[in-house]
């Protein structure tokens, strides 16, 4: 199916109100990808499970584009995506190179970046027959680009990746870097959140982020005070719909997201009205600790 830089607007469009674009940026994001020198963007995946970009890939729409993977490709110049692009070994690698030297371009990193043994337990590809870790990548590729995109919690803080005991010393982009990082967490991320970034960055819009380096129009309340099971009776057990489950292990009242707004699944459900008690996510501490709330409560 060919797809046309007007098929990210209209993507942008359906998703309007929910991820808050409002005419006049649908209007200039129209001017942005219709100018072929429009930003470059670089898709890096490390320690993770790949599922920040499945979340991506399932973005479904019932009106094309159906899936928001092919627009990226096709509307925004993504030129590196492991899994979508089509190039490989050489090719690809050179591609990189080419967008290294411009400079300028918004790197989105997907997964944890490995340190311990140099590193070397996560190699993304060879360059004049060395291997290149993922590490060396990062470090490199951050230098240049314009925006660094954190995509989901391994990237932004470690996540699942570097849970301990941690053998391969996996740390976040920002960690590693030292640079700063626009993390949009979630196990995986929710797909309106990563189109909203990279809508926003198209459109030379400041993301204002939190502490953590979250971006606020995303992440300012806890779930817990967006949840409408707040004022129901707690659930001693599990399987029993609307009543709250914080008794349960709910992370609701320390975690920061809107997924009792904005849902999931293309808008089906959400974790706890799944009767599932809200794991944290979008924590820094996730998956086995969490910080406290910085949001609103109560
Ligand atoms: Fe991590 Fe992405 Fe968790 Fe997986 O790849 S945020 S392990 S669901 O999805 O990086
Ligand atoms: Fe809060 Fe969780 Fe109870 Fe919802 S289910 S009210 S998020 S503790």
């Amino acid at each position: 199916m060919k797809i046309s830089r007007r098929d990210f607007l209209k993507l942008c469009g359906i998703s309007a109100a929910t991820i808050g674009l409002d005419a006049g940026d649908l209007f200039r994001l129209e001017e942005v990808l219709a100018n072929p020198k429009g930003p470059t963007v670089i898709w890096l995946q490390g320690s993770a499970c790949t599922g920040c970009s499945v979340s991506l890939l399932n973005r479904l729409s019932t009106s094309p584009p159906h899936n928001v993977a092919d627009v990226l490709i096709e509307s925004i110049n993504l030129i590196y995506h492991p899994n979508l692009m089509a190039l490989a070994g050489d090719s690809a690698v050179a591609v990189v190179e080419n967008a290294y030297s411009a400079g300028g371009y918004i790197l989105a990193v997907e997964g944890g970046v490995p340190t311990a043994f140099n590193g070397n337990t996560c190699w993304p590809w060879s360059l004049d027959g060395q291997h290149v870790t993922f590490q060396e990548a990062v470090l490199d590729l951050s230098q240049k680009a314009a925006k660094i995109l954190c995509i989901g919690t391994c990237a932004s803080w470690g996540g699942v990746a570097a849970a301990a005991p941690n053998p391969t010393g996996v740390k976040g982009v920002k960690a590693v870097t030292g640079k700063t990082t626009i993390n949009i967490p979630g196990c995986p991320s929710h797909p309106d959140w990563i189109v909203w970034a990279v809508a926003q960055l198209l459109l030379g819009n400041t993301i204002a982020l939190d502490s953590n380096g979250r971006p606020r129009t995303l992440f300012n309340k806890t779930v817990h005070n967006q949840c409408p099971r707040r004022e129901a009776e707690e659930a001693e057990t599990f399987g029993i719909d609307r009543l709250c489950l914080e008794e349960l292990g709910c992370k609701g009242p320390d975690t920061i997201a809107n997924c009792p707004i904005h849902l999931w699944n293309g808008g089906a459900n959400w974790c706890c009205d799944a009767n599932a008690p809200c794991i944290g996510c979008t924590d820094p501490k996730f998956p086995f600790a969490q910080l406290s709330s910085e949001g609103e409560d109560d």
